[in-house]
C-alpha cells in the first residue's frame, strides 16, 4: 500500500513488539511472547493488506482479523491502538485491569475492533471458518458481477501450534477444505513452543502435509520476519483465491517466540509471564530500541500505522459509492441487503409463524420445528443452518432451499458433517458476522461436544441459535448414550444463554419466535423425539405465555389453586391429564407450563407470583432431566418428579413408565404433597 523504506518498517515492528511487551510488563501479567514473534506477520497484514476503516469498525465488507490465539491480546490491542481504532495508549496502559477496554483476552462487545473472542484455543480458527461461510453466502446471495461486488473481503487470522492441536480446528479445517471457502488466510505463528516446552514432546506431524490433505492451499515462510516474504505469500494466497479451484490458504511462518528476548527467545518462558525488567531491557537493547520512556511510539511510525485511517475512509466511500449504484441497479436487493446487514427483521414476519390444529396424538416439537422453519425461512432469507448429519433427525431442513456447497453457495442447508464441535463455533462466526440468523443443530445429548461454542455464544453475546431434539430419556430404543438427563441442567448453568423446552407444536411456533426476535444472545431449543398431543388451545390458555418463560396453562376446580403442577416440555401433557383426575377428585389445581427457566427469571416480581402463588407450597415439577435447580421453583415443600440415573435401552413408553413419567405416579406424589395418602 505505502512505500516505506526498511529502517520505518523495522521500527513499526518493534513498536508493535514493545508496546505488547511494555503492556504485559507494566500489567505484571499476559503473554509477550506470542506478540514478539508474530509483529512482522501482523505488521505486513495490517499495514499491507487488511482492508477495513478503524473510524468505521463495523464497516460490512471489512477484512476480519482474528487473533485465534487469544492469549496474545496485547498485539491485537497494540494493532488496534496504532491503527487508529477508539482506543489510547491509556488503554493499552490498562492492560487486564478491572473495567478496561484491554481484558486478559480478547472480548467481542469490549474492544472496538475485536471481531471475536478468543483465548479458548481453537475458536477463533473456526469462528472464522464460519465467518467464510457467511461471506460466499452473502456474495452468491447479493453481488451481481463484475460490477457490484458488494461481499468480497478476506478472512485473516494468526493461528498457533495450540489452535492447531485442538481438535475443533481439525474439524473446522476439514470442513473449509471441502468447502474451498478461498477467502480464509490463515497465518501459522510456527514457533514450536507451547506452555509445556517444545512441541517435540507433542506435535510432532508435519502439519503442512495435514492441511494440504484437507484440501488447503499451503504456503511457507521460512524467517517469519522477512516482511516481504510473508507478503509475497499473501499475495499468492489472494490471487489463488481467485481461481476456480480456489482454497483456503495457511501460511506456515517459522517465527521465533519471545524474539529478542536474551536468555528467553524460544523458551516456553516467553510465552506467559512478565519478561522482568532485564530481560525486557535486554530485547530492547539487542533490536535497538530505547529503554524508555515505556510505551514508546515514534512519530512516525504512527504516522505510518494511522495511514489506516485514510485508506479506511478511502474504502468506505468507495464501498458505499459501489451500494449507491448497485441501489440503482438493484433497487430491491439493495434494501434487503441493507436491512438484512442492519440484522433488522422484515415487519411482517411473524404473520409466518405456523398455528397448529388441537390433536391429541400431536406431533413431535422436533418436527413442529421442522414446519417452522419451512414456514419462516419463506419470509426470512436470512435463516440458514443446518446439522451435524443429523437433519433427518432433527427436522432442520430448508425444503425450498438447497445444500451450501462450494458450487451452490447460495444454498441454506449446512451440512456440518459429524462435527458438533466446530459447528458450534462455525454457527458462531456466522452469528458475529452479520447478515445471517445461523442455527446449528444436534441431538441434545450432544450439545456436550459444543459447550466451548455454546459457552462463549453466551459470553461474547452472539445471536447463535441451538437446535436440539431427542431432548429426554423419551429417545428409547437408542438407550442411555443418546438419552440426555443433565443436559438441561447443563445448559441452564450457562449465565445468558435461554434454554426453551416448548410442550407442544404451538409452543415451538413461540419458541422460535423468541429465538429469532433476540438479537443479543444465543438462544438453545429442547425438543422432543417422538409425539406429544398439541394442546387444545381454546381450553388452555394461548402458547405465546411461552415469551414469560412460565404460565398458567388453566385452573381446574372452583377455589384458589391448592396445589400448582408445573412442567417443561413432553412432560406437560402428563400434568395435564393428572390435573384432570385430581379435579375430578375436588383438588383445585394450577398447571403451569414452564418452558424456560430463563425467560421466567427476567419477568418482574408480580407477573412471577402470580403465576407461583407464593401461597400455595403444594407444588409438583415434571421434567424427564435431573432435578438440580427446580428446588428454586418448587420451594422447600414442594416435590420434583424428576431422572435421577441414567437412561435405558427400550420402548421410549417403556422408559417413561419405568422411570415414573405416568400420570398415575405423578397424581399419587399430588396427594402425597397434599397431605393425602393418594
Ligand atoms: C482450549 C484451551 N486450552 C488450554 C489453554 C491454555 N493455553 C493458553 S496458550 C496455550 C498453548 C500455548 O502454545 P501456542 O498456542 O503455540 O502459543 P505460544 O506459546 O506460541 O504463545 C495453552 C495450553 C487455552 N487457552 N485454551
Amino acid at each position: 500500500m505505502t512505500s516505506v523504506n526498511d529502517d520505518l518498517q523495522n521500527r513499526a515492528i518493534n513498536t508493535i513488539r514493545f508496546l505488547s511487551a511494555d503492556g504485559v510488563q507494566q500489567a505484571n501479567s499476559g503473554h509477550p511472547g506470542l506478540p514478539m514473534g508474530a509483529a512482522a506477520m501482523a505488521y505486513t497484514i495490517w499495514t499491507r493488506h487488511l482492508r477495513h476503516n478503524p473510524r468505521n469498525p463495523r464497516l460490512p465488507n471489512r477484512d476480519r482479523f482474528i487473533l485465534s490465539g487469544g492469549h496474545g491480546s496485547m498485539l491485537l490491542y497494540s494493532l488496534l491502538y496504532l491503527t487508529g481504532y477508539d482506543l489510547s495508549l491509556d488503554d493499552l496502559k490498562n492492560f487486564r485491569q478491572w473495567g478496561s477496554r484491554t481484558p486478559g483476552h480478547p472480548e467481542y462487545g469490549v474492544t472496538p475492533g475485536v471481531e471475536v473472542t478468543t483465548g479458548p484455543l481453537g475458536q477463533g480458527f473456526a469462528n472464522g471458518v464460519g465467518m467464510a461461510i457467511a461471506q460466499a453466502h452473502l456474495a452468491a446471495q447479493f453481488n451481481k458481477l463484475p460490477q457490484y461486488s458488494l461481499i468480497d473481503h478476506f478472512i485473516y487470522a494468526i493461528v498457533t501450534d495450540g489452535d492447531l492441536m485442538e481438535g475443533v480446528a481439525s474439524e473446522a479445517a476439514s470442513l473449509a477444505g471441502h468447502l474451498r471457502l478461498s477467502k480464509l488466510i490463515y497465518l501459522y505463528d510456527d514457533n514450536r513452543i507451547s506452555i509445556e516446552g517444545s512441541i517435540d514432546i507433542t506435535f510432532t506431524e508435519d502439519r503442512a502435509a495435514r492441511f494440504e490433505a484437507y484440501g488447503w492451499n499451503v504456503l511457507r515462510v521460512p524467517d517469519g520476519n522477512a516482511v516481504e516474504a510473508i507478503d509475497s505469500a499473501i499475495r499468492a494466497a489472494k490471487a489463488q483465491a481467485a481461481k476456480a479451484d480456489a482454497r483456503p490458504s495457511l501460511i506456515i511462518c517459522r517465527t521465533h517466540i519471545g524474539y529478542g528476548l536474551p536468555t528467553r527467545q524460544d523458551t516456553e518462558k516467553a510465552h506467559g509471564e512478565p519478561p522482568g525488567e532485564v530481560e525486557l531491557n535486554g530485547a530492547k537493547e539487542k533490536l535497538g530500541w530505547p529503554l524508555e520512556p515505556r510505551f514508546y511510539v515514534p512519530e512516525d511510525v504512527l504516522d505510518h500505522f494511522r495511514l489506516a485511517i485514510q485508506h479506511g475512509e478511502q474504502l468506505e466511500k468507495e464501498w458505499l459509492a459501489r451500494l449507491r449504484g448497485y441501489w440503482v441497479k438493484y433497487p430491491e436487493l439493495a434494501a434487503e441487503l441493507e436491512r438484512r446487514l442492519a440484522g433488522k427483521l422484515p415487519p411482517d414476519w411473524r404473520s409466518a409463524l405456523p398455528e397448529f390444529p388441537a390433536d391429541p396424538k400431536g406431533l413431535a416439537t422436533r418436527a413442529a420445528s421442522g414446519k417452522v422453519i419451512n414456514a419462516l425461512a419463506v419470509k426470512l432469507p436470512e435463516l440458514i443452518g443446518g446439522s451435524a448429519d443429523l437433519a433427518p433427525s432433527t427436522n432442520t431442513w430448508i425444503m425450498d432451499s438447497v445444500d451450501f456447497q462450494s458450487e451452490t453457495p447460495a444454498g441454506r442447508n449446512l451440512h456440518f458433517g459429524v462435527r458438533e464441535n466446530a459447528m458450534g463455533s462455525i454457527v458462531n462466526g456466522m452469528a458475529v458476522n452479520g447478515g445471517v440468523i445461523p442455527y446449528g443443530s444436534t441431538f441434545l445429548v450432544f450439545s456436550d461436544y459444543m459447550r466451548p461454542a455454546i459457552r462463549l455464544s453466551a459470553l461474547s453475546h452472539y445471536p447463535s441459535i441451538w437446535v436440539f431434539t431427542h431432548d429426554s430419556i423419551g429417545v428409547g430404543e437408542d438407550g442411555p448414550t443418546h438419552q440426555p438427563v443433565e443436559h438441561l441442567a447443563a445448559l441452564r448453568a450457562f449465565p445468558g444463554l435461554v434454554v426453551i423446552r416448548p410442550a407442544d407444536a404451538n409452543e415451538t411456533a413461540v419458541a422460535w419466535q423468541v429465538a429469532i426476535e433476540r438479537r443479543g444472545g444465543p438462544t438453545a431449543l429442547a425438543l422432543t423425539r417422538q409425539a406429544v398431543p398439541t394442546l387444545d388451545r381454546s381450553i388452555y390458555a394461548p402458547a405465546n405465555g411461552l415469551e414469560r418463560g412460565a404460565y398458567i396453562l388453566k385452573d381446574l376446580g372452583d377455589g384458589k389453586p391448592q396445589i400448582i403442577l408445573m412442567a417443561s416440555g413432553s412432560e406437560v401433557s402428563l400434568i395435564v391429564e393428572a390435573g384432570k383426575q385430581l379435579a375430578a377428585e375436588g383438588i383445585n389445581v394450577r398447571l403451569v407450563s414452564f418452558p424456560s427457566w430463563e425467560l421466567f427469571s427476567t419477568q418482574d416480581i408480580g407477573y412471577q407470583q402470580t403465576v407461583l402463588l407464593p401461597g400455595v407450597k403444594a407444588r409438583l415439577a415434571v421434567e424427564a432431566g435431573v432435578r438440580q435447580g427446580w428446588e428454586r421453583w418448587v420451594g422447600s415443600d414442594g416435590e420434583v418428579v424428576s431422572v435421577e440415573r441414567y437412561g435405558a435401552s427400550a420402548p421410549a413408553k417403556v422408559v417413561f413408565q419405568e422411570y415414573g413419567f405416568t400420570v398415575e405416579n405423578i397424581v399419587n406424589k399430588a396427594y402425597k404433597l397434599l397431605g393425602h395418602e393418594g
